[in-house]
């Protein structure tokens, strides 16, 4: 097939999940045109199968807001006619739904079809949706795509609850690769861990873009807490707005040279396999993709109960669970695991398990495809 992408390509869950398809796809012989307003940040631009079409904005004295739906609807809309696309997939409902949904009336008036399958990802429905100004034309959206998957059951069951609206939805997880998120051999991480830490020093990490509902500034107290009882490091991997403070807490508890500020990192693939420990304490996820490449690394997720995450972490199998703010358990957790060896080794074989089992790839990048025959033949 010929399918075109369109998703936030700078930092962020949704924009990674749509360039890891676009990869995947394109493996599997598929032609993948991403439509974006920059290439996305895991893509080198290289790859086979892949084309990428820039969305350019202008802008006139007499815009103070310059109209990026429209030029992207204006992109879309050529891309698919210049490379006879067969379908559009776009990754979060605001703008992308509307912008397909011009494309598609566009290419209508001179009798072509386009059909647009939209995925939602979490705070295009738990945040920016549900803002009065956003909510009736995200509703619209979703209720004028030919398609609309949602990435957990949890998102699903949120947006029939909040939106009422009138189609179905299909639950496609996200993925991982785990050919790409693996384990390293015991060489080859020892060396990439000695970058990081002394020898005997346990590695947390943390990944996320440091927006508030990630709660970094939580990371930091976990790992306070750890740090009395067990030799560690942590390695603190993006960047967003609560950085700041969350460096400002480091150094006023007097551990910043214990934790690594890495800033945004493109692949994380050799960076998480070096970890003992992944701590995500968010607000809300809908699904939490994080938890997912580390889990894929034989790495134990500590994590809060919210949103999809307990579709994915089950406590005291793959990982553990807590409260939102509960940083002594989470705390006390990170202590226990740290100081067993074996209920380690146990729970992050049970971490790669659960990715290779239910999250590889080459388990969900069928469901996308058969979704996508479905679309196009009823569209
Ligand atoms: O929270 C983020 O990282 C941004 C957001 C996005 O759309 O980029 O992430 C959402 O989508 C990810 C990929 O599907 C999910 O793994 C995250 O759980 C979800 N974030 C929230 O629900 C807060």
């Amino acid at each position: 097939m010929k399918i075109g992408i369109t998703c936030y390509p700078t930092y962020g869950g949704s924009g990674v999940v749509a360039t890891e398809l676009g990869i995947e796809l394109a493996a599997n012989g598929h032609e993948v045109h991403f439509i974006t307003y920059s290439q996305p940040f895991r893509l080198t631009g290289r790859e086979h199968g892949i084309f990428y079409h820039e969305v350019p904005v202008s802008n006139y004295p007499l815009f103070e807001y310059p109209p990026y739906d429209l030029a992207l609807a204006t992109r879309m809309s050529e891309v698919a006619a210049y490379y006879q696309l067969d379908l559009l997939h776009v990754h979060y409902a605001i703008p992308h739904s509307i912008s397909a949904y011009l494309a598609r009336q566009m290419l209508a008036e001179r009798h072509r079809r386009l059909p647009f399958v939209t995925t939602l990802h979490g705070t295009d429905i738990t945040l920016v949706g549900l803002d009065h100004s956003y909510l009736p034309i995200t509703r619209f959206g979703i209720d004028q795509s030919d398609g609309v998957t949602a990435i957990s059951s949890y998102l699903r069951e949120q947006t029939l609850q909040q939106f009422k609206v009138k189609g179905e939805i299909e639950v496609i997880p996200n993925f991982v690769n785990c050919d790409v998120y693996t384990p390293l051999s015991a060489e080859v991480r020892e060396a990439g861990r000695a970058q990081f830490a002394e020898p005997g020093e346990k590695i947390l990490v943390h990944l996320s873009n440091f927006r508030p509902v990630k709660r970094a500034v939580d990371v930091v107290k976990v790992f306070t807490e750890v740090v009395k009882q067990v030799p560690a490091k942590l390695l603190m991997v993006g960047d967003g707005p609560d950085r700041s403070q969350a460096e400002w807490l480091a150094r006023r508890a007097g551990i910043q040279d214990r934790i690594h500020f890495m800033g945004k990192q493109a692949s994380v693939n050799d960076l998480l396999p070096l970890a003992d420990l992944m701590v995500m304490p968010s607000e809300m996820e809908s699904f939490g993709l994080a938890a997912l490449e580390a889990m894929a690394c034989r790495v134990v997720p500590i994590a809060t109960a919210v949103g999809g995450v307990p579709e994915l972490v089950q406590d005291g199998e793959n990982g553990r669970l807590f409260d939102v703010g509960d940083i002594d358990g989470m705390a006390s957790a990170a202590i226990d695991l740290l100081s067993d060896d074996t209920k380690y080794a146990a729970m992050a074989a049970a971490a790669r398990k659960t990715a290779q089992q239910r999250y590889c790839a080459s388990k969900i990048i069928p469901l996308y495809e058969k979704y996508y025959e479905r679309v196009v033949e009823r569209a």
